[in-house]
């Protein structure tokens, strides 16, 4: 057998590698030709991939489906809209996962109820005096007007404290259940990532929770069974949630918490105000998530999940492809991949976050909005793509108002303008418009939508709007090709 072979680049084991393996007798001026013969081949199968691909692209255009991207920050609603267009195209589908939501829900609650108690636990020692001593409050009327008054530790500090401790005890199993609902959403893997609901989940966990609860049972068996068979940890934490309703509601109703909500020492989600008003509903035993339950329910997009509609438009039937990504700032990157061949973008951006730095905290969240859609607005692999705007959260954002909260403190550039909510929807609005003029070699048409995504009539409505003017440009595309 041949001599053993000196150690090289190519491979000792793969043929491939021995046979254009070079000469070793091989001159420099050889060696030159060769290295410029490779490059010309590699430049030549660069050019058939690239050939390739855009036939694919013909064809998947040919074929008529629509690719719409959601794009947008963390929290800024794109998983919601993607519900209404589940709830507007494939209504049955929302149905088949509705009891599966309710992990989800049991989980916002419990990360809630954790979340109230570390925060008195941190202000225990300071709250008599951050809560008696003179407001500061920009907060105004509403549920927080009277909670100065009401405080508990007007004169009888101890017992407020004795009151809190005992609801922390009484509520410990439950918050204790928090690890195993993260590690029933994530499909039993812990992704740690910047996220602030601290789970990342793929599209498909609706199947996959149901499946986990059952110890990823491989038989076949009947589907009947499998239905009568219920997540046994989503059970125990149903079951503990009705012992423990009642403490729920006491906390929840805690004047220091209100204090402290009102003082914006604890800040409290969207979604965790909305279940623990709903708690009573919520702690029910045989509590069944309402569609307005799902649309509020909040669960952190991990990746691109791609969800398929067939879109009735002048009788003829078209597949859109709906592609819902994660915002959060170590997703970002990969959404790339899904920007050349689409054909349409919603780009969500939620004006009610001007007084929150989330992910970063020296970036302020709309400024971090606006970044995002300068980005969005100068890709090069955007230019051709239908542009939409939905300035979401509008409802937030007026109730934010509505309480006293004033823009300025946290734009200053808004300067003295009225606080009122058509000024500071037009002031956002003009700093997207602002972006996209700037950014516009191709002149195209900017949509923008002042949202609220859990609004399932307004959005539905906004819905229809937008599929009639993608398909109106996609059609005058299609006309070109
Ligand atoms: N009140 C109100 N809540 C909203 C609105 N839009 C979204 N939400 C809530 O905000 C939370 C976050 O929404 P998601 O749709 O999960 O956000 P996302 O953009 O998908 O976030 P990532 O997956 O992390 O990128 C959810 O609890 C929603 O119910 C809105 O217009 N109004
Ligand atoms: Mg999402």
């Amino acid at each position: 057998m041949p001599a053993m072979r000196t150690p090289s680049v190519y491979s000792q084991d793969d043929p491939l590698s021995e046979a254009i393996r070079p000469p070793e007798t091989e001159t420099d001026d050889e060696r030159q030709t060769r290295l410029e013969r490779e490059a010309e081949a590699k430049r030549v199968s660069e050019q058939i991939d690239e050939q390739l691909r855009i036939e694919r692209e013909n064809l998947r255009r040919k074929s008529g489906d629509v690719k719409l991207l959601l794009l947008g920050q963390a929290e800024s609603g794109k998983s919601t809209l993607q519900k209404q267009f589940q709830l507007m195209y494939r209504p049955h589908s929302l149905d088949q996962e509705r009891a599966s939501w309710r992990t989800v829900i049991y989980f916002n609650v419990v990360r809630s109820i954790k979340h109230i108690l570390n925060t008195l636990e941190s202000w225990d020692d300071s709250l008599e005096d951050e809560l008696d001593g003179p407001s500061g409050s920009q907060f105004v009327g509403g549920s927080n007007s009277n909670s100065r008054s009401a405080s508990p530790f007007q004169g009888n500090a101890a017992s407020s404290r004795s009151i809190i401790a005992s609801l922390r005890r009484r509520l410990s199993p439950l918050v204790s259940a928090d690890a195993a609902l993260a590690d029933r959403l994530s499909g039993g893997v812990t992704v740690s990532g910047s996220g602030k609901g601290g789970v990342f989940v793929r599209s498909g966990w609706q199947a996959r929770t149901i499946e986990n609860a059952l110890g990823r049972r491989r038989a076949r068996q009947s589907e009947e069974y499998d239905k009568k068979q219920d997540d046994p940890l989503v059970q125990e934490v149903s079951r503990m949630l009705e012992a423990t309703k009642d403490e729920i509601r006491e906390l929840w109703a805690l004047p220091t918490v209100k204090g402290l909500i009102a003082k914006r020492r604890l800040k409290l989600d969207e979604w965790s105000e909305f279940f623990l008003r709903h708690i009573t509903r919520v702690a029910a035993p045989d509590y069944l998530p309402s569609t307005d339950d799902i649309l509020h329910a909040r669960i952190q997009t991990m990746g691109v999940a791609e969800h398929v509609f067939d879109v009735n438009i002048h009788g003829k039937s078209v597949s859109w492809h709906l592609f819902d990504v994660g915002g959060a700032r170590g997703q970002r990157h990969t959404w790339v991949p899904y920007f050349d061949d689409a054909n349409a973008i919603i780009f969500v951006a939620p004006v009610s976050a001007f007084d929150q730095a989330k992910e970063d905290p020296r970036t302020n969240r709309i400024d971090d909005s606006l970044q995002l859609f300068t980005q969005i607005c100068s890709s090069p692999l955007l230019k051709n793509v239908h542009l939409v705007l939905f300035l979401n959260k509008t409802d937030l954002l007026r109730t934010k108002l509505e309480n006293g909260l004033r823009v300025q403190k946290y734009i200053t550039s808004f300067g003295e303008r009225s606080n009122d909510y058509e000024t500071v929807v037009q002031y956002f609005r003009a700093h997207f418009l602002q972006v996209h003029r700037r950014n516009n070699e191709n002149r195209r048409v900017l949509y923008t939508h002042f949202t609220s995504v859990v609004d399932t009539k307004a959005t539905q409505r906004i819905i229809g709007n937008v599929r009639d003017s993608i398909f109106r440009g996609y059609l005058q595309s299609a006309a070109l090709v």
